[in-house]
């Protein structure tokens, strides 16, 4: 049977040759090297959601950003499916500051901590660097488990 589905936003920092990741300090997902988004609230527009949870999680305003993929997450250990609108910001004001939900840092992007990652950025972030956009699904049995995946570039 079909779950209820929530919506999300989560947002990468590219500059040069890094990449602005956060780590979550609580919650779902707890421990884990992340871009920095959230739950997008009843009746507010994703983009929105998306400026909104970066100044609350590490402190900048965002002000160029584009999106580049919805993933659909099935996780069958959670009541409702999760529907995440991926964005990659251009530019911001301000600087990334560490707030009680996220501890931000810059990585080299030949050094993405995969392995304190989501198990599936490491099956769609080379798509994401080399500028494709794209749709996927991921259908996980818990937290860290993949069942099977599909993913479809858009021109
Ligand atoms: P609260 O209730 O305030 O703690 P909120 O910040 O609204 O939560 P949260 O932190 O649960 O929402 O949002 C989860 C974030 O993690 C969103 O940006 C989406 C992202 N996310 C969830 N599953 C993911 C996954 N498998 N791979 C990934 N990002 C994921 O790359």
């Amino acid at each position: 049977m079909e779950k209820p589905i929530k919506h999300y936003s989560c947002g990468f920092v590219l500059k040069g040759d890094k990449i602005l990741l956060g780590k979550k300090m609580r919650g779902f997902g707890v421990g884990k090297w992340n871009g920095f988004g959230g739950k997008v609230e009843p009746g507010e527009e994703v983009d929105v959601a998306l400026a909104r949870e970066f100044n609350e999680e590490c402190g900048i305003v965002l002000t160029h950003f584009e999106k580049f993929a919805t993933i659909k997450f099935v996780i069958d250990t959670l009541e409702h499916d999760m529907l995440c609108h991926m964005y990659q910001i251009h530019s911001y004001d301000g600087e990334p500051i560490a707030t009680d939900e996220m501890q931000p840092q810059w990585f080299d992007i030949k050094d993405i901590p995969f392995k304190s990652m989501w198990a599936d950025d490491p099956l769609w972030f080379p798509l994401f660097l080399a500028g494709q956009k794209f749709d996927a699904h991921f259908h996980f049995a818990n937290d860290d488990v993949i069942l099977g995946y599909t993913v479809k570039n858009i021109d």
